[in-house]
């Protein structure tokens, strides 16, 4: 069984760190820039009518995937550092609305897993979305078997072989979530992952855009679209070879929802409401009928 052997030999073999670098890209079977490149703006995009606006690169090629409007995920071994500086875009057009934002020193490490979990300096507008985050418990192969997740076509996010500027620099790939690895050590870090096998076209798990992630690519979200959204259901955490085999390894989030949502608790602060926008309506209001009254003095 695939899952098997891949587990037996990470686990007997080691795997490889996505040890980081700007000049790495995410491995994209067969890529174009219209087709991978969320930035070339194309309706042939993978994730064409995906919203990723929630999704930020840092001034340092660090990833964050925002799940209330000023907390993000991303991975403890490869995260953003405090005052960092990350610009998100409402839309793919490059030249379309975009907001900067700092990255803050609230921030920690999700117990002993590689999840990072943090905040941003204010919260994203509400033209910009965060995301549903995976909840369902796996702890074994048995459990991922039957899960939601078993099988499903991922969206895997890296850094393009395309010569972007740094928070433009963001490749989208498929993969099917194929492999479970219980108690895997990367580092000094042991968790169970959830994974992707990379096959070859003529395998029968092989999908278009079929995507590796390599260095550079750590702290990505990965995720799963359902009913037109995409929930985060990991971050990418490691890539592995175990005899011919190759794939990549994401944190599961579905196992630290009570941690995440505890964060939120503490830390999660509104969008700029409603109310903000009608104060600055009637103040404009106010101003426009005092100017009138003012010229008929
Ligand atoms: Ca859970
Ligand atoms: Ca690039
Ligand atoms: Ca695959």
């Amino acid at each position: 069984m695939r899952s098997a052997r891949a587990s037996f030999w990470a686990a007997f073999f080691g795997v490889s760190v996505a040890v980081w670098s700007t000049q790495a890209a995410i491995s994209i079977f067969d890529f174009s820039s219209a087709v991978n490149d969320r930035f070339a703006n194309s309706p042939s995009f993978v994730a064409y009518g995906y919203d990723l606006s929630g999704v930020g690169l840092d001034n340092n090629g660090q990833w964050l995937a925002m799940i209330s409007p000023n907390v993000y995920l991303s991975a403890n071994h490869y995260h953003p550092s405090a005052n960092a500086s990350v610009t998100f875009y409402a839309s793919n057009d490059p030249n379309g609305l975009s907001v900067t934002r700092t990255v803050t020193s609230i921030a920690q490490r999700i117990r002993t897993s590689d999840l990072w979990i943090g905040t941003i300096n204010e919260p994203l507008p509400n033209s910009f979305v965060y995301y549903d985050f995976a909840t369902e418990d796996i702890t074994s192969s048995g459990q991922f078997n039957s899960s939601a997740y078993k099988n499903a076509v991922a969206f895997i996010l890296g850094r393009s072989p395309t010569d972007w500027a740094t928070s433009k620099d963001m490749a989208v790939g498929q993969n099917k979530l194929d492999v479970w690895f219980d108690s895997i050590k990367v580092g000094d870090t042991i968790d169970d992952a959830i994974g992707a096998v990379k096959d070859s076209p003529s395998d029968p798990n092989f999908v278009s855009s079929e995507a590796l992630v390599q260095t550079g690519d750590s702290g990505a979200g990965m995720f799963v679209p359902s009913g037109g959204k995409l929930t985060l259901v990991g971050i990418n955490w490691f890539y592995y070879t175990a005899g011919n085999e190759t794939g990549s390894g994401f944190s599961y989030v579905g196992n630290y929802d009570g941690d995440i949502q505890t964060f939120l608790n503490l830390y999660s602060v509104p969008e700029p409401s409603a109310f903000a926008g009608v104060t600055g309506l009637l103040a404009l209001g106010w101003t426009v009928s005092h100017r009138l009254r003012k010229s008929s003095e």
